[in-house]
């Protein structure tokens, strides 16, 4: 497995003022008790230039990863990954990704005070979950909010769950089961204009997809991929959602992403083929299906009529960043567009990542720009 971003780096970052959306900050100037617990795995501290980067972190008192963002009521809510450092081992399948909580921010404007928010849901409340609260998504109907996020069950095998909350910074309280007939990591949840929402969702490798292929959890399946690098690559999957949030309204479905000849991305096309991370949005009446390509690093798009797909593979958003991991989302605010990512700049560690955003633009003919996350 190729390393070389998280390598590369190889620094964390110590003292460093970080002009925040908040203002001046540095990480010793916002520790909290907490915050010392989440620094603690930085070694190597060295000062990194900040103006490398394209945009800086969010916050800084903890760490942060796979923003998922969403408007209500002209605030911006960003659902991440609470990001710290345990005592697992890195390796490939994501074990070093220990998350126990999730901690919500929220903001007036981009460019404005972020708020953390406190503890909005702990795995100890999860009945069904043992670890690794990996990426999670929210969505909002009829005033109750929804958090939905993966987690590893007491077999090992990584399901999604739902919890709920009045308020969109929680606290949530979650379902006592995961969601029916799901499996694997990631859940985003698209609401299109008539009101009705699909949840996409899966990765390869850690992610499991490929040990749910019979519908059942496989523990003894492929570590990686389907080792078929000459066929199809394993599909995002695809569900919509029941009235009420909680469950599939649907067995899920493949969600195809085919090349401009119209055939679907093989499994070798690491370039552009899924691996984890898929979040939807509609521009001008098109949606649009992004994700990561995982092992090759970048975060690509690819285009549709219809929130089932198919889907044609478009280009890259995002060049990749500092840091093993690329996961984002893509929200209009203010009539402007938005990319929430994440890099390492704080840690220079791949397991201790932070949130960041930067403007995405689109060409006339609906294409997205590609962005480069650094500077120089
Ligand atoms: O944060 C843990 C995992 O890393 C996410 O679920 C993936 O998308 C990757 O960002």
């Amino acid at each position: 497995m190729n390393r070389w971003s998280a390598l590369a780096l190889g620094a964390a970052f110590a003292g460093l003022a970080v002009t925040t959306a908040c203002g001046p900050q540095t990480a010793a100037d916002s520790a909290t008790p907490e915050a010392a617990s989440d620094t603690a795995a930085s070694t190597d501290r060295a000062k990194v230039d900040p103006s490398r980067y394209l945009s800086q972190p969010l916050v800084t008192e903890i760490y942060t990863a796979d923003p998922s963002a969403h408007v209500w009521d002209g605030k911006i809510y960003v659902y991440p990954s609470h990001d710290i450092d345990g005592p697992t081992p890195e390796d490939d399948l994501g074990a070093h990704f220990e998350m126990r909580d999730y901690r919500v921010l929220s903001m007036d404007s981009i460019g404005g005070k972020v708020t953390t928010h406190p503890v909005a849901l702990d795995v100890k409340d999860v009945p069904w979950a043992d670890k690794q609260m990996w990426a999670p998504d929210a969505a909002r109907k009829n005033g109750t909010y929804f958090l939905y996020f993966p987690a590893k069950d007491k077999q090992g095998a990584f399901r999604i769950g739902v919890a709920t909350s009045r308020s969109p910074v929680g606290p949530f309280k979650a379902a006592p089961q995961p969601i029916k007939g799901s499996f694997s990591i990631d859940p985003s949840v698209f609401t299109d204009d008539d009101g009705k929402s699909y949840m996409y969702f899966g990765g390869i490798w850690g992610g499991q997809l490929q040990r749910n292929v019979t519908g059942t959890y496989d523990p003894q399946g492929s570590k990686t991929d389907l080792e078929a690098p000459g066929k199809p690559a394993l599909s995002p999957k695809v569900a919509a959602m029941a009235d009420d949030m909680m469950e599939f309204a649907e067995k899920p479905r493949d969600v195809a992403i085919l090349d401009k000849a119209g055939k679907p991305l093989l499994g070798g096309d690491a370039d552009r083929r899924f691996f984890e991370a898929a979040w939807m949005h509609k521009y001008k009446g098109r949606y649009y299906l992004s994700y990561s390509t995982g092992d090759t690093h970048y975060l690509v798009y690819a285009t549709g009529t219809s929130p089932y797909g198919p889907f044609t593979y478009q280009g890259r958003i995002l060049e990749p960043t500092e840091g093993w991991t690329s996961h984002h989302s893509i929200v209009e605010w203010d009539g402007r567009w938005w990319l929430f990512y994440h890099d390492t700049q704080l840690s220079g560690t791949t397991r201790l990542r932070n949130v960041k955003v930067t403007e995405l633009f689109y060409n006339p003919d609906g294409t997205i720009k590609t962005i480069n996350p650094m500077l120089k």
